[in-house]
């Protein structure tokens, strides 16, 4: 790889630490947060919460890892300490947030019991295999048959979860109540277009963009991201749980659909 830049490594260092902080003080609001929906709605604050603390977590970890593979030199120059940067905690972070994101959306609708489960299942199902498949093409970053083969696999469940969102997910949409049927129509569009971030970013080194550019937009890219679809989902998942929390507590009921 072409040498990384002070400014590129300084850029990097930045943004893993911006969100670092964004997912502990998202966390913290998450939890706090939960006395302020109905008891029903509280578990999504939790799912929303976790979500976070395990970004937390694996943030700090790459932000550790960062910290070790790269020093500067008395004259100042950034030099690589032979420490790999091990940004596959990612991956073990995806593997676990990305089922719980959808949880967290399926489960703010309330949803009759049995379509609301088994459309949870099939879509984590869905996003962990998605993941899975990602893997192997993100560790063979220099072979490029396999890095295509892999995210071409990968897409598949992630075009179901995109087709089930944005198609088939129109009647569950319609049996939400009025007053919060924009809000959650919203949070699936967020999730559609968020999601479509990472398998663009994915694709940068395959079209050419190599080295330190490609290092540098691919974790630029991912940053953002993630803080948009955990944290800014997590804040739309609030937003819903307590408009449905208002609406159930002056009497109207959540679970179906408003009077007309
Ligand atoms: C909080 C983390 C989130 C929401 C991560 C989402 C990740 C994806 C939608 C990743 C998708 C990928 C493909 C569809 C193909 C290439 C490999 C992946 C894993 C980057």
């Amino acid at each position: 790889m072409d040498a990384l830049s002070p400014a590129q490594y300084t850029l990097i260092y930045n943004l893993i630490s911006f969100t670092v902080a964004s997912m502990g003080a998202a966390t913290v609001f998450f939890f706090l947060e939960r006395g302020q929906v109905l008891r029903s709605y509280r578990t999504e604050l939790t799912l929303a919460g976790l979500v976070t603390l395990i970004a937390f977590y694996h943030y700090l970890r790459i932000f550790m890892s960062w910290e070790a593979a790269f020093d500067f030199t008395d004259a100042g120059a950034l030099v690589t300490t032979g420490k790999p940067f091990n940004d596959a905690y990612r991956y073990a972070d995806w593997l676990l947030t990305v089922p719980l994101l959808v949880f967290e959306l399926i489960a703010v609708m309330k949803l009759s019991q049995g379509r609301g489960r088994s459309l949870g299942i099939k879509l984590a199902a869905a996003a962990a295999l998605m993941i899975a498949l990602g893997y192997p093409g993100e560790i063979y970053r220099d072979e490029m048959a396999l890095r295509w083969t892999f995210w071409g696999l990968s897409m598949l469940p992630f075009l179901y979860i995109v087709f089930t969102l944005s198609v088939r997910m129109a009647d569950a949409i319609s049996e939400q109540p009025e007053a919060v049927r924009g809000l959650v129509s919203n949070a699936r569009w967020f999730v559609v277009v968020a999601w479509w971030f990472y398998p663009i970013v994915f694709l940068f080194p395959m079209l050419g963009v190599e080295g330190s550019v490609a290092l540098t937009i691919e974790q630029v890219g991912y940053c953002v991201a993630d803080i948009v679809a955990k944290v800014g989902l997590g804040l739309m998942i609030y937003a819903i749980a307590a408009r449905k929390s208002a609406i159930e507590a002056e009497g109207g009921s959540g679970q179906v659909r408003a009077a007309a």
